[in-house]
């Protein structure tokens, strides 16, 4: 029998320190278009939000897919380090906003498995790994944003509306550069509930799942993407950006530790970058020291929350050696003096 939604709460209030993964065709540029650096370029300066940095079509970013051969990627190796790091959980990017699925989905051709040569499933081997392993194991899903097939008719919508501030704020990551001609509901329908369904079909006992960026999302919508996963594996918790409420905990924000915990209702889990980016970016050597990675992770642990890390493979599956190191020398760390 699937354990239950309270049984998975309790874990993840017991799990402390997960491992986040960002991977997928943004990684192969690493953070540069053109010879164009991205923090020259528009804000977010995170280097898997380059399309919409650059502006870049949608053909010529799906050309990308042909040069994705991470022949250095192995699921096995990151889920040990991830158990050496002291880790208990892992989560990657199923599908980020550039809308590229890291499986193999029967809806969409702009997945690993038909536009790429690499040709396999990195969410199945990655899930079996953790199965393995004995790590738990979750996705991330960008439901709202996807500059390939969704959420753009809305900007167009705004534009000609006119954009005022609130629009503006309405608008933001959608792609109004080169739309998409679906409409966001068609996106919905024909690409991302279908998707999350195959999610939850293909990779059983996963413990969370993570939705991002629910700007445009209404009630119902959010509702939907709720209901999918919860008929399916109901013992999955959610994440509040998920939108509309309907989250089972919450993220204080990127890099940030919450101040008055009163305000939190939920269990909680800050999400943390090595560098100053998600997605690989080739130039950032920023990383953070063993030092500052404990005192982030002692620092949300003491105060209720879970840590969850960053790494972001290259564009040829490989772990920055920064991040390898400095998560092996945690884990050394707390095999001295932490417990549980
Ligand atoms: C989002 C993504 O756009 C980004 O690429 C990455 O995946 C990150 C984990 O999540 O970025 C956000 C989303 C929300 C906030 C900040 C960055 N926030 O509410 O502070």
């Amino acid at each position: 029998m699937n354990e239950s939604k309270a049984e998975t709460m309790q874990w993840f209030k017991d799990s402390k320190f997960g491992m986040f993964i960002h991977w997928g065709l943004y990684s192969i540029p690493g953070g540069v278009w053109d010879g164009q650096k991205i923090h020259e370029m528009r804000r977010p300066h995170v280097a898997e939000w380059i399309q919409h940095a650059a502006e870049v079509p949608r053909a010529e970013y799906a050309q990308l897919a042909k040069s994705f051969n991470p022949i250095h990627f192995d699921a096995e190796a990151i889920v040990k380090l991830a158990k050496a790091a002291g880790m208990r959980y892992l989560v990657i990017t199923a599908k980020h906003h550039d809308g590229f699925a890291l499986y193999d989905s029967r809806v969409s051709d702009f997945d690993v498995m038909d536009a790429t040569p690499f040709k396999r499933d990195i969410i199945r081997e990655l899930h079996d790994a953790c199965k393995k392993e004995g790590l738990a194991f979750g996705v991330y899903y960008s439901h709202n944003i996807d500059w390939a097939d969704g959420s753009d008719c809305r900007a167009a919508e705004y534009k000609e509306k006119g954009w005022t501030i609130e629009n503006q704020n309405l608008a933001f990551g959608a792609n109004t550069w080169d739309p998409s001609p679906n409409t966001f509901q068609e996106y919905l329908d024909n690409k991302a509930y279908p998707q999350v369904k195959e999610l939850m079909e293909n990779y059983p006992d996963m413990k969370c799942l993570w939705y991002d960026m629910p700007w445009r999302m209404d009630a119902e919508q959010s509702f939907n993407f709720y209901k999918i996963v919860y008929d399916i594996q109901p013992q999955i918790i959610i994440t509040h950006r998920i939108g509309n409420g309907f989250g089972d905990y919450t993220i204080p924000g990127d890099n940030k530790i919450p101040e008055n915990l009163d305000d939190l209702k939920k269990p909680w889990e800050t999400v943390g970058t090595f560098n100053n980016s998600w997605g690989f970016n080739g130039y950032d050597q920023d990383w953070k020291s063993p030092q500052e990675i404990l005192f982030w992770l002692i620092e949300i642990v003491s105060k209720g929350g879970n840590y969850m890390l960053n790494i972001g493979p290259t564009g040829l599956g490989g772990v920055p050696t920064e991040s390898v190191g400095n998560l092996q020398a945690v884990g050394a760390w707390l095999d001295v003096n932490g417990e549980a």
